[in-house]
């Protein structure tokens, strides 16, 4: 197993080059303005459903999305936190808020409005909100895709640490190794499952230690700090595409919004807001950028602009676009009647 990489001593001693500073922060920024703009569309009652927001797991995020490659058929199977990683993976905006407003023009149809959209030919899985289930999903894929004789992709899924203890993430887990399939799962502790504090979920020292059990190598890093994060789950990623065991990389934070829009987190203890893993990674981030000297006050906030100015314009695409239409609408199961029709 690897050596736990300690909070900023992997940054400091490795850290990557500063343009992948800015293009993250684009990525984390980007999903912070667009999970604004859908909760302001959520609290004016033009969303219908739930509105789940990564507040806070921005870096971890966008560092997974920015690891894979397309072009090297690599699969990214994110959950309801990772909207900086499915941008920096490719999702268009549109993707998002055609989802979130209902559009049939939307990757679901507007079958689904949140966030089990994917577009799985083009490597992002559509998500599955049983939690661990991606896991073994994702495994079965990159058996497949080794089956066909592919070569160099790498598959990434994401977890929260409530998530970790169901049966389906030990099965996922577990298989995967057997297997060795070329896997990162990248699990962040935000400290609550819903309400539910660490010390209710699981009685271990450390998540990572799970790792050495499964047949992994594991990592932890401090999901505030981009300059880790990038640093971390890029090894990882390197890692599996070198055809290493699988990774786990643990993540900490604290979930800086409610479960859910609809959830005011009330629950959440005043001391563990005081906590180093607390920090808002954005605003870490952007600080990073300024002592970096890559961009300035001025740049900042000319990219948040052009940023919020192309969320807006992706809604009011959106808002135009019809619904499914009853009539016309064929609610089969499976996604096509042909389909369908095969199973009759
Ligand atoms: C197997 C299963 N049990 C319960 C749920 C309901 N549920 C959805 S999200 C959630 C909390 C998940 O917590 P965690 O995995 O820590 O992720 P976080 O929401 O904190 O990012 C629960 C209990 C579910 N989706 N699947």
């Amino acid at each position: 197993m690897l050596e736990t990489a300690e909070r900023g001593a992997s940054s400091s001693t490795k850290a990557p080059p500063h343009e992948r500073y800015l293009e993250a922060f684009r990525w984390m920024l980007t999903a912070r303005v667009l999970e604004e703009k859908l909760a302001s569309l959520y609290r004016g009652g033009m969303i219908v459903g739930g509105v789940y927001l990564g507040r806070g797991q921005e870096a971890i995020s966008a560092a997974c999305g920015m690891f894979l490659d397309k072009s090297k058929g690599d699969l990214f199977a994110p959950l309801i936190r990772d909207q900086a990683g499915r941008s920096a993976f490719g999702e268009p905006l549109l993707d998002v808020v055609r989802t979130y407003l209902g559009s049939a023009k939307g990757p679901m149809r507007g079958r689904d409005g949140n966030i089990h959209r994917g577009r799985p030919r083009e490597g992002q899985l559509a998500m599955i909100s049983h939690l661990g289930a991606m896991i073994s999903v994702l495994v079965g894929r990159l058996m497949a895709k080794r089956m066909r004789g592919e070569k160099g992709f790498v598959g990434l899924t994401t977890i929260g640490e409530g998530g970790m203890q169901t049966g389906a993430t030990h099965e996922g887990m577990n298989i995967a190794a057997v297997e060795q399939v070329p896997l990162v799962v990248v699990a962040t502790n935000n400290h609550y499952a819903y309400s539910t504090p660490n010390d209710r979920e699981f009685a271990c020292a450390a998540l990572v230690d799970r790792a050495k059990a499964y047949g992994y190598e594991g990592a932890t890093v401090d999901g505030t700090d981009l300059a880790a994060c990038l640093d971390v789950i890029g090894g990882a990623v390197k890692r599996a595409r070198a055809g290493r065991p699988p990774q786990l990389v643990v993540a900490e934070i604290l979930r800086l919004a409610g479960h859910g829009e609809h959830d005011d987190a009330s629950y959440v203890a005043p001391e563990i807001k005081k906590e180093s893993f607390a920090q808002d990674a954005l605003q870490r981030a952007e600080k990073l950028i300024l002592d970096e000297g890559l961009l300035g006050r001025e740049g900042l906030q000319q990219m948040r602009a052009q940023i919020a100015a192309e969320v807006d314009a992706a809604v009011a695409t959106a808002q135009q676009e019809d619904a499914p239409h009853a009539s016309e609408e064929d609610w089969s199961a499976l996604s096509t009647r042909e389909l369908a029709d095969q199973f009759a």
